[in-house]
Protein backbone atom coordinates (compact mmCIF):
# COMPACT_ATOMS: atom_id res chain seq x y z
CA UNK A 1 0.00 0.00 0.00
CA UNK A 2 1.14 3.16 -0.80
CA UNK A 3 2.10 5.92 1.92
CA UNK A 4 -0.40 8.11 1.14
CA UNK A 5 -3.17 5.47 1.17
CA UNK A 6 -1.71 4.43 4.12
CA UNK A 7 -2.21 7.78 5.72
CA UNK A 8 -5.66 7.73 4.07
CA UNK A 9 -7.23 4.18 5.91
CA UNK A 10 -6.35 4.99 9.31
CA UNK A 11 -7.80 8.45 8.94
CA UNK A 12 -10.94 6.71 7.70
CA UNK A 13 -10.54 4.62 11.03
CA UNK A 14 -10.14 7.64 13.19
CA UNK A 15 -12.85 10.06 11.94
CA UNK A 16 -15.57 8.11 10.36
CA UNK A 17 -18.12 10.31 10.82
CA UNK A 18 -16.30 13.29 9.30
CA UNK A 19 -17.41 12.68 5.95
CA UNK A 20 -16.25 16.52 4.57
CA UNK A 21 -13.17 16.29 5.89
CA UNK A 22 -12.55 12.64 4.80
CA UNK A 23 -12.78 13.86 1.24
CA UNK A 24 -11.00 17.24 1.07
CA UNK A 25 -8.32 14.88 2.73
CA UNK A 26 -8.43 12.22 0.19
CA UNK A 27 -8.08 14.34 -2.42
CA UNK A 28 -5.99 16.66 -1.48
CA UNK A 29 -3.40 13.36 -0.27
CA UNK A 30 -3.93 11.86 -3.59
CA UNK A 31 -3.16 14.81 -5.66
CA UNK A 32 -0.01 15.24 -3.67
CA UNK A 33 1.38 11.33 -4.52
CA UNK A 34 3.75 12.46 -6.96
CA UNK A 35 5.81 15.00 -4.57
CA UNK A 36 5.30 12.09 -1.74
CA UNK A 37 6.40 8.96 -4.23
CA UNK A 38 9.70 11.65 -4.71
CA UNK A 39 10.35 12.02 -0.60
CA UNK A 40 9.36 9.18 0.78
CA UNK A 41 11.67 8.21 2.79
CA UNK A 42 12.19 11.44 4.56
CA UNK A 43 8.37 11.63 4.97
CA UNK A 44 7.95 8.54 6.66
CA UNK A 45 10.59 9.05 8.85
CA UNK A 46 9.16 12.54 10.09
CA UNK A 47 5.40 11.33 10.08
CA UNK A 48 4.84 14.32 8.25
CA UNK A 49 1.63 12.83 6.65
CA UNK A 50 -0.08 12.04 9.50
CA UNK A 51 1.12 15.09 11.36
CA UNK A 52 -0.27 17.12 8.33
CA UNK A 53 -3.49 15.50 8.50
CA UNK A 54 -4.29 16.03 11.90
CA UNK A 55 -5.21 19.54 13.53
CA UNK A 56 -2.41 21.33 16.02
CA UNK A 57 -6.06 21.88 18.51
CA UNK A 58 -9.32 22.16 17.82
CA UNK A 59 -11.51 24.53 20.42
CA UNK A 60 -15.20 23.26 21.37
CA UNK A 61 -17.36 25.52 23.38
CA UNK A 62 -20.86 26.49 24.23
CA UNK A 63 -22.66 29.85 23.00
CA UNK A 64 -25.17 30.82 25.18
CA UNK A 65 -27.51 33.92 23.89
CA UNK A 66 -30.94 35.62 24.48
CA UNK A 67 -33.07 35.83 21.57
CA UNK A 68 -35.21 39.49 21.47
CA UNK A 69 -38.26 37.34 22.86
CA UNK A 70 -36.38 36.46 25.90
CA UNK A 71 -36.18 32.88 25.35
CA UNK A 72 -32.33 31.53 25.84
CA UNK A 73 -30.73 29.44 23.26
CA UNK A 74 -27.29 27.22 23.10
CA UNK A 75 -24.90 27.20 20.14
CA UNK A 76 -22.16 25.47 19.75
CA UNK A 77 -18.88 27.09 18.88
CA UNK A 78 -15.53 26.05 17.03
CA UNK A 79 -11.86 26.94 16.13
CA UNK A 80 -9.94 24.66 14.77
CA UNK A 81 -6.64 25.46 14.68
CA UNK A 82 -4.77 23.09 11.94
CA UNK A 83 -1.25 23.93 10.79
CA UNK A 84 0.98 27.56 11.91
CA UNK A 85 4.46 25.67 10.22
CA UNK A 86 4.47 28.92 8.37
CA UNK A 87 2.58 31.92 10.44
CA UNK A 88 -0.03 31.89 12.79
CA UNK A 89 -2.91 30.14 12.38
CA UNK A 90 -5.39 32.12 9.77
CA UNK A 91 -8.91 31.29 8.39
CA UNK A 92 -12.23 32.54 8.56
CA UNK A 93 -15.17 32.20 10.82
CA UNK A 94 -18.38 30.51 9.09
CA UNK A 95 -21.94 30.60 11.17
CA UNK A 96 -24.68 28.63 9.55
CA UNK A 97 -26.31 25.76 10.51
CA UNK A 98 -24.68 23.03 8.78
CA UNK A 99 -21.66 23.80 10.65
CA UNK A 100 -20.02 21.14 12.28
CA UNK A 101 -16.22 19.47 13.43
CA UNK A 102 -16.20 18.13 9.96
CA UNK A 103 -16.96 20.48 8.08
CA UNK A 104 -14.39 23.25 9.78
CA UNK A 105 -11.94 20.47 9.53
CA UNK A 106 -12.18 20.26 5.92
CA UNK A 107 -12.30 24.16 5.25
CA UNK A 108 -9.16 24.18 7.89
CA UNK A 109 -6.83 21.54 5.74
CA UNK A 110 -7.74 23.83 2.43
CA UNK A 111 -6.62 26.78 4.13
CA UNK A 112 -3.02 25.84 4.89
CA UNK A 113 -2.43 24.99 0.95
CA UNK A 114 -4.15 27.75 0.16
CA UNK A 115 -2.56 30.27 2.83
CA UNK A 116 0.70 28.81 1.47
CA UNK A 117 -0.02 29.73 -2.27
CA UNK A 118 -0.52 33.22 -1.29
CA UNK A 119 3.11 33.44 -0.63
CA UNK A 120 2.43 35.17 2.75
CA UNK A 121 3.54 34.09 6.26
CA UNK A 122 -0.62 32.22 7.33
CA UNK A 123 -0.49 29.00 8.94
CA UNK A 124 -4.00 27.60 8.71
CA UNK A 125 -7.30 28.07 11.02
CA UNK A 126 -11.17 27.93 10.53
CA UNK A 127 -14.22 28.32 12.83
CA UNK A 128 -17.39 29.05 13.22
CA UNK A 129 -20.61 28.19 14.67
CA UNK A 130 -23.90 26.67 13.57
CA UNK A 131 -25.96 29.52 14.57
CA UNK A 132 -27.97 31.01 11.77
CA UNK A 133 -27.84 34.67 10.85
CA UNK A 134 -30.81 34.48 8.82
CA UNK A 135 -33.89 35.52 10.38
CA UNK A 136 -32.29 37.44 13.41
CA UNK A 137 -32.28 41.34 14.33
CA UNK A 138 -28.83 43.23 14.81
CA UNK A 139 -29.08 43.05 18.47
CA UNK A 140 -29.55 39.14 18.28
CA UNK A 141 -26.51 39.08 16.25
CA UNK A 142 -24.69 40.90 18.43
CA UNK A 143 -25.80 39.29 21.72
CA UNK A 144 -24.52 35.95 19.93
CA UNK A 145 -21.09 38.10 18.50
CA UNK A 146 -19.98 39.02 21.97
CA UNK A 147 -20.68 35.64 23.78
CA UNK A 148 -19.21 33.49 21.51
CA UNK A 149 -15.47 35.89 21.51
CA UNK A 150 -16.38 35.91 25.22
CA UNK A 151 -14.86 32.20 24.92
CA UNK A 152 -12.52 31.99 21.61
CA UNK A 153 -10.85 35.32 22.91
CA UNK A 154 -8.60 32.74 24.77
CA UNK A 155 -7.14 30.81 21.99
CA UNK A 156 -6.60 33.91 19.40
CA UNK A 157 -4.33 36.77 18.95
CA UNK A 158 -2.46 39.53 16.80
CA UNK A 159 0.60 36.66 16.88
CA UNK A 160 -1.52 33.39 17.37
CA UNK A 161 -4.31 33.28 15.42
CA UNK A 162 -6.33 35.97 13.16
CA UNK A 163 -10.22 34.83 12.57
CA UNK A 164 -12.32 36.67 9.35
CA UNK A 165 -15.17 35.86 7.76
CA UNK A 166 -16.86 33.62 5.95
CA UNK A 167 -20.70 32.45 5.33
CA UNK A 168 -22.48 34.38 7.53
CA UNK A 169 -19.70 36.53 8.93
CA UNK A 170 -19.36 39.91 7.18
CA UNK A 171 -18.63 43.42 7.95
CA UNK A 172 -21.26 43.15 10.98
CA UNK A 173 -20.63 40.70 12.47
CA UNK A 174 -16.36 41.20 12.67
CA UNK A 175 -17.19 44.48 14.22
CA UNK A 176 -19.65 42.88 17.27
CA UNK A 177 -16.73 40.31 17.42
CA UNK A 178 -13.87 43.03 17.25
CA UNK A 179 -15.87 44.76 19.84
CA UNK A 180 -15.80 42.35 22.47
CA UNK A 181 -12.62 41.35 21.97
CA UNK A 182 -11.19 45.00 22.78
CA UNK A 183 -13.54 45.15 25.94
CA UNK A 184 -12.39 41.79 27.35
CA UNK A 185 -8.46 41.95 26.29
CA UNK A 186 -8.01 45.72 26.45
CA UNK A 187 -6.17 45.37 23.59
CA UNK A 188 -5.80 47.54 19.82
CA UNK A 189 -4.91 44.77 16.90
CA UNK A 190 -5.19 43.29 14.43
CA UNK A 191 -6.77 40.03 16.00
CA UNK A 192 -9.23 40.00 13.32
CA UNK A 193 -9.27 40.57 9.82
CA UNK A 194 -11.92 41.79 7.29
CA UNK A 195 -12.35 44.83 9.98
CA UNK A 196 -14.37 48.18 9.17
CA UNK A 197 -12.13 51.27 7.66
CA UNK A 198 -12.62 53.23 10.47
CA UNK A 199 -10.84 50.95 13.22
CA UNK A 200 -8.07 49.36 11.34
CA UNK A 201 -9.89 47.34 8.35
CA UNK A 202 -8.28 47.17 5.03
CA UNK A 203 -8.96 49.33 1.45
CA UNK A 204 -9.97 46.43 -0.99
CA UNK A 205 -11.03 43.39 1.65
CA UNK A 206 -14.40 43.27 0.90
CA UNK A 207 -13.38 43.09 -2.42
CA UNK A 208 -10.86 40.85 -3.04
CA UNK A 209 -12.37 37.08 -2.76
CA UNK A 210 -14.24 38.20 -6.01
CA UNK A 211 -11.91 40.35 -7.53
CA UNK A 212 -9.21 37.78 -7.05
CA UNK A 213 -11.26 34.80 -8.40
CA UNK A 214 -11.91 37.12 -11.68
CA UNK A 215 -7.98 38.07 -11.54
CA UNK A 216 -7.20 34.26 -11.86
CA UNK A 217 -9.72 33.40 -14.17
CA UNK A 218 -8.32 36.06 -16.30
CA UNK A 219 -4.90 34.85 -16.04
CA UNK A 220 -6.05 31.02 -16.38
CA UNK A 221 -7.89 32.19 -19.84
CA UNK A 222 -4.50 34.23 -20.94
CA UNK A 223 -2.58 31.24 -20.24
CA UNK A 224 -4.79 29.22 -22.78
CA UNK A 225 -4.66 31.79 -25.50
CA UNK A 226 -8.04 33.22 -24.46
CA UNK A 227 -9.99 36.03 -22.82
CA UNK A 228 -12.32 37.45 -20.51
CA UNK A 229 -13.92 39.92 -22.69
CA UNK A 230 -17.50 38.87 -24.23
CA UNK A 231 -17.70 35.89 -22.51
CA UNK A 232 -20.84 34.83 -20.68
CA UNK A 233 -20.58 33.64 -17.05
CA UNK A 234 -22.78 31.78 -14.79
CA UNK A 235 -22.77 32.74 -11.27
CA UNK A 236 -23.94 31.24 -8.01
CA UNK A 237 -24.17 32.85 -4.49
CA UNK A 238 -25.18 36.62 -4.04
CA UNK A 239 -23.52 36.96 -1.00
CA UNK A 240 -19.73 38.47 -0.50
CA UNK A 241 -17.46 36.75 -3.21
CA UNK A 242 -20.23 36.51 -5.57
CA UNK A 243 -21.22 40.58 -5.54
CA UNK A 244 -17.92 41.55 -6.02
CA UNK A 245 -17.17 38.19 -8.74
CA UNK A 246 -20.13 39.81 -10.95
CA UNK A 247 -18.60 43.63 -10.22
CA UNK A 248 -15.14 42.48 -11.83
CA UNK A 249 -16.08 40.78 -14.62
CA UNK A 250 -18.73 43.21 -15.79
CA UNK A 251 -15.10 45.75 -15.46
CA UNK A 252 -13.36 42.86 -17.49
CA UNK A 253 -15.64 43.16 -20.22
CA UNK A 254 -17.53 39.66 -19.17
CA UNK A 255 -21.43 39.27 -18.54
CA UNK A 256 -22.79 37.17 -15.52
CA UNK A 257 -26.14 36.22 -16.80
CA UNK A 258 -26.90 34.99 -13.19
CA UNK A 259 -26.69 34.85 -9.05
CA UNK A 260 -28.53 32.40 -6.61
CA UNK A 261 -29.45 31.84 -3.01
CA UNK A 262 -30.38 28.73 -0.93
CA UNK A 263 -33.76 29.40 -2.50
CA UNK A 264 -33.28 29.68 -6.27
CA UNK A 265 -31.18 31.75 -8.70
CA UNK A 266 -32.17 34.20 -10.66
CA UNK A 267 -31.41 34.99 -14.53
CA UNK A 268 -30.45 38.10 -16.11
CA UNK A 269 -30.03 38.07 -19.77
CA UNK A 270 -28.37 41.66 -19.60
CA UNK A 271 -25.90 40.87 -16.99
CA UNK A 272 -27.04 40.84 -13.09
CA UNK A 273 -26.98 44.62 -11.98
CA UNK A 274 -24.29 45.05 -9.02
CA UNK A 275 -26.36 48.05 -7.27
CA UNK A 276 -29.28 46.18 -7.22
CA UNK A 277 -27.83 42.90 -6.48
CA UNK A 278 -26.11 44.90 -3.23
CA UNK A 279 -29.27 46.63 -2.18
CA UNK A 280 -31.55 43.43 -1.87
CA UNK A 281 -28.16 41.22 -0.36
CA UNK A 282 -26.30 44.34 1.69
CA UNK A 283 -28.55 46.59 2.44
CA UNK A 284 -31.84 44.98 3.03
CA UNK A 285 -30.83 41.30 3.81
CA UNK A 286 -33.22 40.08 1.29
CA UNK A 287 -33.83 37.30 -0.92
CA UNK A 288 -32.59 37.28 -4.26
CA UNK A 289 -36.26 36.06 -5.76
CA UNK A 290 -36.41 40.07 -5.12
CA UNK A 291 -34.20 40.68 -7.96
CA UNK A 292 -36.67 39.13 -10.62
CA UNK A 293 -40.01 42.02 -9.09
CA UNK A 294 -36.70 44.58 -9.54
CA UNK A 295 -35.12 44.40 -13.01
CA UNK A 296 -37.25 44.00 -15.99
CA UNK A 297 -36.17 40.73 -18.20
CA UNK A 298 -34.69 38.96 -15.34
CA UNK A 299 -36.21 35.59 -14.61
CA UNK A 300 -36.54 33.41 -11.14
CA UNK A 301 -35.99 30.25 -11.00
CA UNK A 302 -37.57 28.88 -7.21
CA UNK A 303 -35.54 25.69 -6.04
CA UNK A 304 -32.73 25.37 -9.21
CA UNK A 305 -29.66 26.27 -9.33
CA UNK A 306 -28.13 28.28 -12.43
CA UNK A 307 -25.62 25.13 -13.93
CA UNK A 308 -28.47 24.40 -16.72
CA UNK A 309 -28.00 28.23 -18.14
CA UNK A 310 -25.82 28.46 -21.77
CA UNK A 311 -22.25 29.59 -20.80
CA UNK A 312 -18.59 29.87 -21.56
CA UNK A 313 -17.35 29.69 -17.59
CA UNK A 314 -19.08 29.36 -14.35
CA UNK A 315 -18.03 30.78 -11.04
CA UNK A 316 -19.43 28.98 -8.43
CA UNK A 317 -19.67 31.64 -5.42
CA UNK A 318 -21.95 29.86 -2.68
CA UNK A 319 -20.92 26.30 -0.84
CA UNK A 320 -19.31 22.62 -0.98
CA UNK A 321 -20.91 20.21 -2.96
CA UNK A 322 -23.03 22.23 -4.99
CA UNK A 323 -22.22 21.11 -8.76
CA UNK A 324 -22.57 17.25 -8.46
CA UNK A 325 -21.32 15.12 -11.85
CA UNK A 326 -24.28 15.54 -13.03
CA UNK A 327 -24.59 19.36 -12.81
CA UNK A 328 -20.95 18.96 -14.49
CA UNK A 329 -22.21 17.10 -17.50
CA UNK A 330 -25.03 19.67 -18.46
CA UNK A 331 -22.57 22.69 -17.88
CA UNK A 332 -20.13 21.37 -20.17
CA UNK A 333 -23.14 20.14 -22.78
CA UNK A 334 -24.52 23.94 -22.63
CA UNK A 335 -21.32 25.40 -23.91
CA UNK A 336 -19.26 25.65 -20.48
CA UNK A 337 -15.65 24.87 -21.09
CA UNK A 338 -13.84 26.95 -18.06
CA UNK A 339 -14.82 26.38 -13.99
CA UNK A 340 -13.06 28.54 -11.60
CA UNK A 341 -14.10 28.13 -7.83
CA UNK A 342 -14.89 31.16 -5.87
CA UNK A 343 -16.79 28.86 -2.99
CA UNK A 344 -14.63 26.39 -1.34
CA UNK A 345 -15.01 22.85 -2.87
CA UNK A 346 -18.04 23.68 -4.64
CA UNK A 347 -17.45 20.58 -6.69
CA UNK A 348 -18.21 17.24 -5.91
CA UNK A 349 -15.27 14.19 -6.88
CA UNK A 350 -17.29 12.90 -9.73
CA UNK A 351 -17.65 16.87 -11.42
CA UNK A 352 -14.11 17.36 -10.83
CA UNK A 353 -13.76 13.98 -12.93
CA UNK A 354 -16.03 15.28 -15.42
CA UNK A 355 -13.65 18.30 -16.21
CA UNK A 356 -10.70 16.28 -15.78
CA UNK A 357 -11.78 14.29 -18.72
CA UNK A 358 -12.80 17.24 -20.46
CA UNK A 359 -9.46 18.70 -19.95
CA UNK A 360 -7.73 15.51 -21.47
CA UNK A 361 -10.30 15.84 -24.22
CA UNK A 362 -10.81 19.39 -25.45
CA UNK A 363 -8.54 21.62 -23.03
CA UNK A 364 -11.18 22.36 -20.47
CA UNK A 365 -10.16 24.86 -17.60
CA UNK A 366 -10.56 24.34 -14.30
CA UNK A 367 -9.00 26.06 -11.17
CA UNK A 368 -9.79 24.62 -7.45
CA UNK A 369 -10.71 26.69 -4.77
CA UNK A 370 -7.33 26.90 -2.66
CA UNK A 371 -5.43 29.33 -5.42
CA UNK A 372 -8.64 30.75 -7.23
CA UNK A 373 -10.14 32.32 -4.17
CA UNK A 374 -7.10 32.60 -2.31
CA UNK A 375 -7.35 36.13 -2.97
CA UNK A 376 -9.43 37.06 0.43
CA UNK A 377 -6.88 35.61 2.56
CA UNK A 378 -4.45 37.32 1.16
CA UNK A 379 -5.71 40.49 1.57
CA UNK A 380 -6.59 39.74 4.86
CA UNK A 381 -2.92 38.68 5.19
CA UNK A 382 -1.94 42.29 3.75
CA UNK A 383 -4.62 43.67 6.86
CA UNK A 384 -2.60 42.24 9.45
CA UNK A 385 0.99 43.88 7.97
CA UNK A 386 -1.08 47.25 7.47
CA UNK A 387 -2.18 46.70 11.51
CA UNK A 388 1.38 45.91 12.35
CA UNK A 389 2.73 49.39 10.49
CA UNK A 390 -0.31 51.38 12.11
CA UNK A 391 -0.67 51.86 8.57
CA UNK A 392 -3.53 52.44 6.13
CA UNK A 393 -2.50 51.44 2.15
CA UNK A 394 -4.55 52.86 -0.46
CA UNK A 395 -7.18 51.06 -2.78
CA UNK A 396 -5.43 51.34 -5.82
CA UNK A 397 -2.26 50.04 -3.51
CA UNK A 398 -3.87 46.84 -2.10
CA UNK A 399 -5.60 46.18 -5.49
CA UNK A 400 -2.46 46.18 -7.28
CA UNK A 401 -0.80 43.54 -4.62
CA UNK A 402 -3.88 41.56 -4.65
CA UNK A 403 -3.50 41.38 -8.66
CA UNK A 404 -0.23 40.38 -8.47
CA UNK A 405 -0.65 37.79 -6.04
CA UNK A 406 -2.92 36.01 -8.35
CA UNK A 407 -1.03 36.08 -11.07
CA UNK A 408 1.93 34.86 -8.96
CA UNK A 409 -0.66 31.84 -7.71
CA UNK A 410 -1.61 30.82 -11.53
CA UNK A 411 2.69 31.49 -12.71
CA UNK A 412 3.37 28.63 -9.53
CA UNK A 413 0.57 26.62 -9.81
CA UNK A 414 1.02 25.91 -13.67
CA UNK A 415 4.82 25.48 -13.31
CA UNK A 416 4.28 22.87 -10.49
CA UNK A 417 2.00 21.11 -12.02
CA UNK A 418 4.30 20.95 -15.17
CA UNK A 419 7.18 20.09 -13.35
CA UNK A 420 5.51 16.77 -11.64
CA UNK A 421 4.33 15.70 -14.73
CA UNK A 422 1.01 16.93 -15.04
CA UNK A 423 0.91 19.83 -17.10
CA UNK A 424 -2.76 21.73 -17.48
CA UNK A 425 -3.88 19.42 -14.21
CA UNK A 426 -4.16 22.79 -11.97
CA UNK A 427 -5.75 20.45 -8.74
CA UNK A 428 -2.40 18.71 -8.90
CA UNK A 429 -0.27 21.94 -9.09
CA UNK A 430 -2.22 23.92 -6.51
CA UNK A 431 -1.88 21.43 -4.00
CA UNK A 432 1.50 20.02 -4.44
CA UNK A 433 2.54 24.34 -5.00
CA UNK A 434 1.03 24.77 -1.08
CA UNK A 435 2.24 21.82 0.47
CA UNK A 436 5.97 22.71 -0.52
CA UNK A 437 6.16 25.10 1.69
CA UNK A 438 4.45 23.88 4.80
CA UNK A 439 6.60 20.69 4.41
CA UNK A 440 9.86 22.23 4.10
CA UNK A 441 8.70 24.32 7.15
CA UNK A 442 7.27 21.12 9.22
CA UNK A 443 10.46 19.09 8.73
CA UNK A 444 12.91 22.10 9.41
CA UNK A 445 11.06 22.49 12.81
CA UNK A 446 11.22 19.31 14.18
CA UNK A 447 8.94 16.68 15.61
CA UNK A 448 6.34 19.05 16.67
P1 LIG B 1 -21.91 34.94 2.31
O1 LIG B 1 -22.51 34.54 3.59
O2 LIG B 1 -21.64 36.37 2.03
O3 LIG B 1 -22.80 34.40 1.09
C1 LIG B 1 -23.06 33.04 0.95
C2 LIG B 1 -23.97 32.85 -0.25
O4 LIG B 1 -24.03 31.45 -0.56
C3 LIG B 1 -25.38 33.30 0.01
O5 LIG B 1 -25.96 33.71 -1.19
C4 LIG B 1 -26.03 32.02 0.55
O6 LIG B 1 -27.42 31.96 0.39
C5 LIG B 1 -25.37 30.97 -0.32
N1 LIG B 1 -25.32 29.71 0.41
C6 LIG B 1 -24.72 29.47 1.60
N2 LIG B 1 -24.90 28.21 1.99
C7 LIG B 1 -25.67 27.65 1.05
C8 LIG B 1 -26.21 26.37 0.90
N3 LIG B 1 -26.00 25.39 1.80
N4 LIG B 1 -26.93 26.13 -0.22
C9 LIG B 1 -27.12 27.10 -1.14
N5 LIG B 1 -26.65 28.35 -1.04
C10 LIG B 1 -25.93 28.62 0.03
O7 LIG B 1 -20.57 34.07 2.16
P2 LIG B 1 -19.31 34.32 1.24
O8 LIG B 1 -19.71 34.93 -0.06
O9 LIG B 1 -18.28 34.98 2.05
O10 LIG B 1 -18.82 32.82 1.00
C11 LIG B 1 -19.22 32.05 -0.13
C12 LIG B 1 -18.22 30.93 -0.35
O11 LIG B 1 -16.92 31.49 -0.59
C13 LIG B 1 -18.03 29.96 0.82
O12 LIG B 1 -17.74 28.67 0.32
C14 LIG B 1 -16.79 30.52 1.53
O13 LIG B 1 -16.13 29.51 2.27
C15 LIG B 1 -15.97 30.93 0.32
N6 LIG B 1 -14.93 31.93 0.57
C16 LIG B 1 -15.19 33.13 1.17
C17 LIG B 1 -14.18 34.05 1.35
C18 LIG B 1 -14.42 35.41 1.92
O14 LIG B 1 -13.48 36.19 1.98
N7 LIG B 1 -15.62 35.74 2.34
C19 LIG B 1 -12.80 33.74 0.96
C20 LIG B 1 -12.64 32.50 0.26
C21 LIG B 1 -13.68 31.63 0.11
P3 LIG B 1 -28.40 32.04 1.67
O15 LIG B 1 -28.37 33.47 2.11
O16 LIG B 1 -29.72 31.59 1.16
O17 LIG B 1 -27.83 31.11 2.71
O1 LIG C 1 -12.02 30.66 2.94
C1 LIG C 1 -11.33 31.70 3.11
O2 LIG C 1 -10.21 31.83 2.61
C2 LIG C 1 -11.90 32.79 3.91
N1 LIG C 1 -13.04 32.67 4.36
C3 LIG C 1 -11.10 34.02 4.20
C4 LIG C 1 -10.20 33.81 5.38
C5 LIG C 1 -9.45 35.02 5.87
O3 LIG C 1 -8.75 34.85 6.88
O4 LIG C 1 -9.54 36.09 5.27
Amino acid sequence: MSYVEEVYQNLEKKHPNEPEFLEAAKRILESLNPIVEKNEELYRKNALLERFVEPERIVTFRVPWTDDKGVNHINLGYRVQFNSAIGPYKGGLRFHPSVNQSILKFLGMEQILKNSLTGLPIGGGKGGSDFDPHGKSDAEVMRFCQSFMTELFKYIGKDEDVPAGDIGVGGREIGFLYGQYKRITNLYEGVLTGKGLAYGGSLARPEATGFGLVYMTDEMLKGAGKELKGKTVVVSGAGNVAQYAIKKAAELGAKCVTASDSNGYVYDPNGINFDVLCQIKQVERGRISEYAKRVPGSVYHDGEKPWGEKCDIALPCATQNEIDGDDAKKLIANGCWCVAEGANMPSTESAIDTYEEARVKSGFLFMPAKAANAGGVAVSALEMSQNSERLSWTFEEVDSKLHDIMVNIYKNVSDAAERYGHAGDFVTGANIAGFEKVSDAMLSQGMV
